[in-house]
Formats: structure tokens, C-alpha cells, sequence
């Protein structure tokens, strides 16, 4: 038996491949070679453009082709291949072989997005982000299709469009773009409460992730596996980064939307280049059938999570992105997901939220790649051998021979035959009941996890949940429907209520309501594993920099992973203490200290001196300081920090007289902890 491996999708893809060729001639789409394409065949040097110039014709029609409609929903987004392998094989559960032979590599395409914004909006925005998975397994392509937060708006899908159209932007005038912070959407919410769990997700830091490497990824729905034997376990996927999930800060990411839109998606693109892959555990919650109704919540809703504590997590894959696409839109625009793209060992459940995904996702590409045939497209097509009797349509470009395109047939010696083997078999689920349009009692508690999820938020979290809320409903013009969230908020927690009122000058709610008092701790940010691994520090410097300070910084922070550049009022070189010269990664003036984890300023009296005056310098410093990040200076570039009103050690402040050992293990450990949110950060000024 031949196994995949994770280049088996790359191998595929080679003769679709155009390679840059030296050798190659500019031709036509036919092949006609062009010596000119720069001037249009015309009736005389000044004279009229002819007819006749089917190169320039053929130029301008395909340019005027060149647009297809945007994702409805999840328009802008990243997208890049790799691998998955279990590493704990759930043969007890699925028969499904990329989830049960450790020998197996199964390739991968994986699309990270936001959900709101069009093509062309910024990356740090305050949104869900998309995290979509096309497995190609030999048994046929599984897309995992889900999101970095674990419960949804609505428990419906037929709500889905009335929510798309509240949270975009507005219809009369186009506002705003790819921001939840405007009416409609806070009207819609108020009066939909069933959206209030996630809501609380949403203006959490989970909304404004650092990086695409340092998001978790959620099925968010109970999905199915089932065994050999033909019996169902329910379970809920999870994706764990690596890295450990961690946020920008809310003035940082709306700083970064403007001065790098692609922030996120840059970060992805590079750290593959660089080599540094982006990994993540699969994990799973299973539960046995016999417990479907063992919980409080309904199993089948996806506005709730089953806590970790409850339920753990399993352990069982790893998935590895090694390699950037060739072509964003042929491949990154074009991909095609479908929560029905399953294979044997996975089915679904009664979600109805999902049960509506599983119509709309192959009649969203229907339109946005133009007919029937995408799963052809190089990104779309399968591993797996695709055979049957479907034919023709748009952009067909198979190439299917003999008579019979029909079953059964005795012409083509009745081929393709049905499968006796490998078929996917739906789970013999018993269904019955009146057809009515009703939503089961058991999804009527829309609070109890909102405010699970409010009680088990470290101090820091819960002050930026409540800013988030006084930001967005402060944008919100209608008092009304202010007032309205306002109240709702009341059933989650009083005191997080009265906290949003101050802020948006409503009345706060006088009936104080009971908080039930649970957690659950594994929700918190405060635990995520921390590293220095893949952060990107700055070191500040000028002529007369000491170049032994800088060597021994950069040892420290490459040596333990991070990313370290030299960072001058100008490019080029920085002339060092010792009559040396330093290469200068990125001049000042094209960088902000929102590009950065940390910021480092080495001795040198002459640097210090002249980056003490550099008003950029200085901001850098403020503004690394009020967005948590780790601050250190050495020798005379501690003059810096004074200059800017940062001194003070401790709490992410790292100074030392020299480049100590015990000064670099400080910065180490202090980059390690990604922020430092015990500082108050709203009085500085940057
Ligand atoms: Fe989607 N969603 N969705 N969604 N969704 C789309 O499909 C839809 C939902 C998600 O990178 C669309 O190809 C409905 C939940 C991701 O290409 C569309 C409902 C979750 C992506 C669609 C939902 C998602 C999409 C738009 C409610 C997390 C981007 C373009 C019933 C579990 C995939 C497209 C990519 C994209 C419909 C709710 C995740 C219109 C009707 C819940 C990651 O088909």
C-alpha cells in the first residue's frame, strides 16, 4: 500500500504550474508570439486604433474580465498548505483514515479570514477570524470550516443573512467598513439575545489576534464520528496553536489597520519563509451518545461551548504549515470550502445552524466561481481519484471519454461502478416529528455562558471587554439601542452592565441580577503557554551605538527564538562605538512600534543622545510602554527611557547597567510573557 505524504498535494499541483521562464516569449492566448504590446496597431502614428489588433483586444477583454464577485461572507483572507498527521490514533471512534493511521500525512490547505470586511480591508480589525481546513485524504477532501471562537451569533442559519446584514456595513451609505462599532448591528443584537454569549467573545481580545500562528480554531458545531461498527460518538474539534493564543491591544490594532492593513496576513506569509512553520494540536471532546442530554445546554446549539473542565480536551494530531501558496488567486481566492465535503468516519448532527451550512456553502461558489465545474480548480481538486457521470457546464476541462455519462449503463461496461467498498454510509440517525417552525426549549438559556465566560476573565480581560463595549456602543448613535444592550448585558453580570452604562452615558440597571458564580478557567488568556518563540523585538540605535551591547542583545533574542532588528533614523549603517558599522534592518521612519513585541535600546552615549531628540524614537518607546510590551534599555540608552517618562523597573521594564547575563535573562524571560498588563497603561500619551 502507498501512503500520502504532505507533498502529495504539491506534487499534484506541478503541471499546473507556469513557471517564470527566461527563455519563454510573450504570445497570445492562443499562442500567437508578440514582438510589441505596448503600442496598439493604428491608421498612422496619430491616426485611430484598428480593428484589426486582436492582440490588444484580447489584452483589454481579459483585463476587463479580470474580477470575480468577493466571499459574501469572510471576503479577505490568507491562505497557505501543509500537513496533518494524528499522532493518537481515534480508530475506537472513526473509521475515517486520516484520523486513525499515524503513517498517513494528509496534505493540506488551510484559509485564515475575517468575516465582515471586503477584499481589500485591513487584517486588525475587531472581528471572528475564519480558520478553514481542506483535508485532501485519500478517502476524498474533508473541510473542517471553522472559526477562533467556539460558539456562534445565531442558533439558526435562517438568521444568518438578517445577521450578515446587520454586522456589515450599512446599505445606504457603505459605513463602516469591517467594524461591528455602528447601529445596526448593535440594534440587531439587542433584539436577538440569543447572540449575547457571543457577543461577549467578540469584544474580548480573542477578536484581535497577534498573529494567524496564535489563534485557536474551533468546529464550533457537534460534529459525529462513527466506528467500524457503525456507532456514533458526538465531538467537538478544536485547533491549539503552538504558540499559545495571544492579542493585540484595541489602540495597537487600529493603529496597525492603517499603517499595515496586512498585517496578519504578512505575518503568516513570512514566518513561512522564514521557516519558522506554523503549528497546531487537534483536539477533541467526545462524547458518547448516551450523554447526548447529560449537559445543561443542548448539545446540538452552537451558541454554547462544553467546558473543558467538563469534557477535556484530547490531544490528537498535528498540523504543520510549511509552504505558501504559488498564486493568491488562483489558489488562496479560488479555494472552495463546503461543510458537506465529508468522509466515512465523519458526519454531522441536528445543528441547525449547521444543517443550513450544509445548503449554502456549494451554492455560494456556484456564483462566485462560476458554474458547476470548481472542484477542478487545482486548489479544489481532490487527491482522491474523482469519478462519475457529471459532465459539462462552464469551464469543464476534463476531458471524459466513451459513450455512457449515465447509471446504469452497459455501454462504457457499466463504469464507473458503485463503490462495494469505502462508500460513505450516513449515520442511520432515527428522525421523526411534525414539521413545524419551532426552536426547542432546551436553546432557550442564552445567558448562563455568557456569563461563564465573563467570571472566568482575568482582571486585565474583563477591562478590555468593558472598553470594547463602551467603544462600540459608543459609535452607536440611537440611544434606544444602547439602552437595550445595556439591559441585556444585565442578564450576563450586573457589574459589567453598570461598568458599560457609565461609559455610554445610559442609565445603568437598577434590578441587580445574580451571577450563578461558575467559571471556567481554560477560557482565560492569562493561562495560554507564553514564549519568546517567533516575537519580533526592535533595538533602537544611532551613530555611536555600542556594538557590543548590540551583539549581545541580538545573541539573547535570536537565541531563544525571537526576531531581532536593528532599527535607525536611517538605512543603510549605523556607526558603533568602536569605529565599526552595523547594518540597519529598517530605517524608523517606515516602521511603528505597533510592528513589534518589545523594544530595546543598547548603551552607547552618542546613540542615546541623539535618539533621546528623535521625537520617533521617543513615541516608539511611549507607545511599546502603553501597549504592554516589554521595555529595555541598557547603559546609556537608559537616558531614553527617562526621556520618554518610562523609568521605573519591573513589570516588563527591563534595565541593566551592562549586558549582563542576568540582564538578557530578564529581557528573555519578559518577552516570554508576551504583555505585561499590570501597568496603567491609559495615562500615557501615545
Ligand atoms: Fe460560513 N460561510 N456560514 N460560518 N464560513 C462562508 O462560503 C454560512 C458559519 C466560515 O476561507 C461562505 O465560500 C451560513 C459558522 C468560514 O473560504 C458562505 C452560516 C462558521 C468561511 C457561508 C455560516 C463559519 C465561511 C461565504 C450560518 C464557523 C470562509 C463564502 C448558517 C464554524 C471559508 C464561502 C473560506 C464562508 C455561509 C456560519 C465559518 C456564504 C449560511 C458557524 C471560515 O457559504
Amino acid at each position: 500500500m502507498t501512503h500520502h505524504t504532505s507533498d502529495d498535494k504539491n506534487h499534484a499541483l506541478t503541471d499546473d504550474r507556469v513557471k517564470a521562464d527566461e527563455r519563454a516569449r510573450l504570445t497570445t492566448d492562443q499562442g500567437t508570439r508578440v514582438s510589441d504590446t505596448d503600442n496598439s496597431l493604428r491608421a498612422g502614428e496619430r491616426g485611430p486604433t484598428l480593428m484589426d489588433d486582436f492582440h490588444m483586444r484580447e489584452k483589454i477583454t481579459h483585463f476587463d474580465h479580470e474580477r470575480i464577485p468577493e466571499r459574501v461572507v469572510h471576503a479577505r483572507g490568507a491562505g497557505a498548505y501543509g500537513k496533518f498527521q494524528v499522532t493518537s490514533p481515534l480508530t475506537e471512534f472513526t473509521t475515517a483514515e486520516f484520523l486513525t493511521d499515524p503513517k498517513v500525512e494528509t496534505s493540506v490547505f488551510v484559509r485564515f479570514s475575517t468575516v465582515a470586511g471586503s477584499r481589500g480591508s485591513a487584517d486588525t480589525v475587531r472581528d471572528v477570524r475564519g480558520f478553514a481546513v481542506k483535508f485532501y485524504t485519500r478517502q476524498g477532501n474533508f473541510d473542517l470550516v471553522g472559526n477562533n471562537m467556539p460558539v456562534f451569533f445565531i442558533q439558526d442559519g435562517i438568521k444568518f443573512p438578517d445577521f450578515v446584514h446587520a454586522v456589515k456595513p450599512e446599505p445606504n451609505n457603505e459605513i463602516p467598513q469591517a467594524s461591528s462599532a455602528h447601529d445596526t448591528l448593535w440594534d440587531f443584537v439587542g433584539l436577538q439575545p440569543e447572540t449575547t454569549h457571543m457577543m461577549m467573545w467578540m469584544m474580548s481580545d480573542r477578536a484581535l489576534p497577534r498573529s494567524y500562528r496564535m489563534m485557536q480554531g474551533f468546529g464550533v458545531h457537534t460534529f459525529r464520528l462513527v466506528n467500524a461498527e457503525g456507532k456514533s460518538t458526538f465531538v467537538k474539534f478544536h485547533w491549539i496553536p503552538r504558540l499559545g493564543t495571544h492579542s493585540l491591544v484595541w489602540d495597537e490594532t487600529q493603529k496597525i489597520a492603517g499603517m499595515d492593513p496586512d498585517f496578519n496576513r504578512r505575518d503568516l506569509w513570512e514566518s513561512i519563509e522564514s521557516g519558522d512553520f506554523p503549528e497546531w494540536d487537534l483536539g477533541v471532546q467526545l462524547v458518547p451518545e448516551v450523554d447526548e442530554h447529560a449537559f445543561d445546554f443542548d448539545l446540538l446549539d452552537p451558541t454554547k461551548i462544553i467546558p473543558e473542565e467538563i469534557v477535556p480536551v484530547r490531544l490528537v494530531g498535528r498540523l504543520v504549515l510549511d509552504r505558501n501558496p504559488d498564486n493568491f488567486f488562483a489558489e488562496t481566492e479560488q479555494v472552495a470550502f463546503h461543510l458537506g465535503n465529508l468522509v466515512p468516519g465523519v458526519d454531522v448532527t441536528d445543528d441547525p445552524l449547521l444543517q443550513a451550512r450544509l445548503f449554502s456553502y456549494l451554492d455560494t461558489q456556484l456564483i462566485r466561481l462560476g458554474g458547476p465545474n470548481f472542484p477542478q480548480l487545482p486548489v479544489n481538486r481532490p487527491l482522491a481519484e474523482v469519478r462519475n457521470h457529471q459532465r459539462d457546464g462552464y469551464h469543464q476541462s476534463a476531458l471524459h471519454q466513451g459513450q455512457a455519462a449515465y447509471h446504469p449503463n452497459s455501454l462504457s461496461g457499466g463504469c464507473p461502478a458503485i463503490a462495494e467498498q469505502g462508500a460513505y454510509v450516513h449515520y442511520p440517525e432515527h428522525v421523526a416529528g411534525p414539521k413545524i417552525r419551532k426552536r426547542a426549549e432546551s436553546f432557550a438559556d442564552h445567558y448562563s455562558q455568557a456569563t461563564l465566560f465573563w467570571n472566568s476573565m482575568s482582571a486585565w480581560e474583563k477591562e478590555h471587554i468593558v472598553a470594547a463595549f463602551r467603544f462600540e456602543l459608543g459609535k452607536v448613535t440611537h440611544l434606544h439601542v444602547r439602552e437595550r444592550v445595556v439591559a441585556n448585558l444585565n442578564n450576563v453580570d450586573h457589574d459589567l452592565a453598570v461598568e458599560v452604562a457609565q461609559g455610554v452615558g445610559v442609565a445603568p440597571p437598577e434590578e441587580k441580577t445574580l451571577n450563578h458564580g461558575r467559571s471556567s478557567p481554560a477560557l482565560s488568556q492569562s493561562r495560554q503557554p507564553q514564549s519568546p518563540d517567533t516575537r519580533k523585538v526592535a533595538v533602537l540605535a544611532s551613530e555611536g551605538v555600542d556594538a557590543a551591547d548590540v551583539l549581545a542583545l541580538s545573541g539573547a533574542i535570536t537565541g531563544a527564538g525571537a526576531i531581532c532588528e536593528l532599527l535607525a533614523p536611517h538605512d543603510g549603517t549605523v556607526v558603533t562605538t568602536e569605529e565599526g558599522r552595523l547594518p540597519v534592518t529598517k530605517a524608523l521612519p517606515t516602521v511603528a512600534s505597533v510592528f513589534y513585541d518589545a523594544v530595546v535600546v543598547p548603551g552607547g552615549e552618542g546613540s542615546a543622545h541623539l535618539l533621546a531628540k528623535d521625537g520617533k524614537a521617543l513615541h516608539f518607546l511611549a507607545e511599546a510602554f502603553k501597549h504592554g510590551k516589554t521595555v529595555a534599555a541598557v547603559g546609556a540608552g537608559r537616558q531614553l527611557l527617562q526621556a520618554a517618562h518610562l523609568d521605573g523597573d519591573g513589570g516588563g521594564v527591563v534595565t541593566g547597567v551592562e549586558t549582563s547575563a542576568e540582564f538578557l535573562d530578564q529581557l528573555v524571560a519578559a518577552l516570554g510573557l508576551h504583555r505585561h498588563w499590570n501597568r496603567e497603561l491609559n495615562s500615557v500619551p501615545a
